[in-house]
């Protein structure tokens, strides 16, 4: 029998590279879905025929325990969370009952009705926030810098107590920023390789930024989404992060995301104050060793294969 596997946030970037990954290993998959007045199926709509769909909210308990019931899943993959850090800042304290408590809520549902499933968690390398120690391991003591980071250690801290107190098989996956064509338009990857297109288009005359200093450790989702599914084939539950070990500035992501369509982004940039925030992560670099190890997964993806892709991607899509 196949088996099955419920997604929260299958909406998402990571849900929807997950979701057609799972469809092709044969897995049943369920996606959650929030209520909308309006169907946000875009980055699912060319699966959205294969996933059965169960509508619940992160903040609703009865919701989550009917979802699970529905799906009885081998597999949840709790994906779902407020995700963005600048709105972190301005809603507190929903980014701490989606992100945060959220996780709680998907672990007390999960008891209840199938004790058996193994758990995925998103923990984020936001946890690491002002950095202990460089590179980044399972080790490295955490320092949260903005509401969302503090949240997901929360999120981070819940899963692995359960599993302490339960025996249940809940891991939590400290992914490393991850990118691709679906990201969303917000964060900072996409606004530029979105902004580099409308520019080269002639559809856009500037760009507005905030640091161009700040370095992340950044891959590609379609890579990152198999460690989470590597993570619940294993025999012991255990925590993994899960990056490319190099890191680059925002500036070297402008240089080669402009260059890749022959412009210099000196002409095109600007700063503004709106898109600094109150606390910073200046580096972020994670050490993948154990995923490695333990594993056998790596990114295929580079750095400089990433870039080109999301602008060729965006290109298309404004063309
Ligand atoms: P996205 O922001 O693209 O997707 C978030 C998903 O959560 C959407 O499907 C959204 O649904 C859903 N959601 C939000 N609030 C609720 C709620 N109250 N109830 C039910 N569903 C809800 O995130 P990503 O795909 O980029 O990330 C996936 C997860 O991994 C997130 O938890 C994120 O914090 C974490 N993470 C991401 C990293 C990255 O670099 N991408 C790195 C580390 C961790 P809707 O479409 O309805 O809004
Ligand atoms: P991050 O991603 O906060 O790392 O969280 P984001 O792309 O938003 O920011 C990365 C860095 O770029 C700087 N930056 C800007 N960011 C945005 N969004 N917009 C700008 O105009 C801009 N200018 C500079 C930021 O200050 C920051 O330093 C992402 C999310 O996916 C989280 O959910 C996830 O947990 C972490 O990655 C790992």
């Amino acid at each position: 029998m196949a088996k099955k596997a419920l997604i929260t946030g299958i909406t998402g970037q990571d849900g929807s590279y997950l979701a057609e990954y799972l469809l092709d290993l044969g897995y049943d998959v369920y996606g959650m879905v929030r209520r909308s007045s309006t169907e946000n199926l875009e980055r699912i709509d060319h699966i959205k025929n294969d996933i059965e769909f169960v509508q619940a909210d992160l903040l609703d308990q009865a919701s989550l325990d009917k979802a699970l019931d529905i799906s009885q899943p081998d597999e949840i993959y709790n994906l779902a969370a407020q995700s963005f850090v600048p709105t972190s800042w301005s809603q507190p304290v929903l980014t701490g009952q989606f992100t945060g408590l959220g996780v709680t809520r998907i672990l007390e549902s999960l008891r209840q009705v199938c004790p058996e499933a193994k758990f995925y968690q998103a923990s984020s390398s936001e946890m690491f926030g002002k950095v202990r120690e460089v590179p980044q391991t399972e080790m490295t003591p955490f320092h949260p810098r903005s509401p969302y980071a503090v949240a997901k250690t929360y999120g981070h801290h819940i899963t692995v107590n359960n599993r302490e107190s339960f025996g249940l098989f809940a891991v939590s996956g400290i992914l490393f920023n991850h990118e691709s064509p679906r990201r969303g338009r917000e964060f900072v990857t996409r606004k530029i390789t979105d902004g580099v297109a409308r520019i080269k288009l002639g559809l856009s005359k500037e760009l507005a930024l905030g640091t161009l200093d700040a370095e992340r450790d950044w891959g590609f989702a379609g890579d990152y989404v198999k460690a989470m599914h590597l993570m619940l084939q294993q025999d012991e539950p255990d925590d993994f992060v899960v990056a490319t070990g190099t890191t680059h500035s925002v500036r070297q992501f402008l240089e080669v995301a402009f260059g890749h369509v022959g412009l210099n982004y000196e002409d095109y940039v600007t700063q503004d104050p709106r898109f600094m925030r109150p606390a910073e992560v200046d580096q972020l670099i994670g050490d993948n060793s154990k995923a490695k190890r333990i594993l056998g997964w790596e990114p295929k993806v580079s750095f400089e294969q990433l870039v080109t892709m999301m602008v060729d991607s965006d290109l298309e899509l404004l063309g």
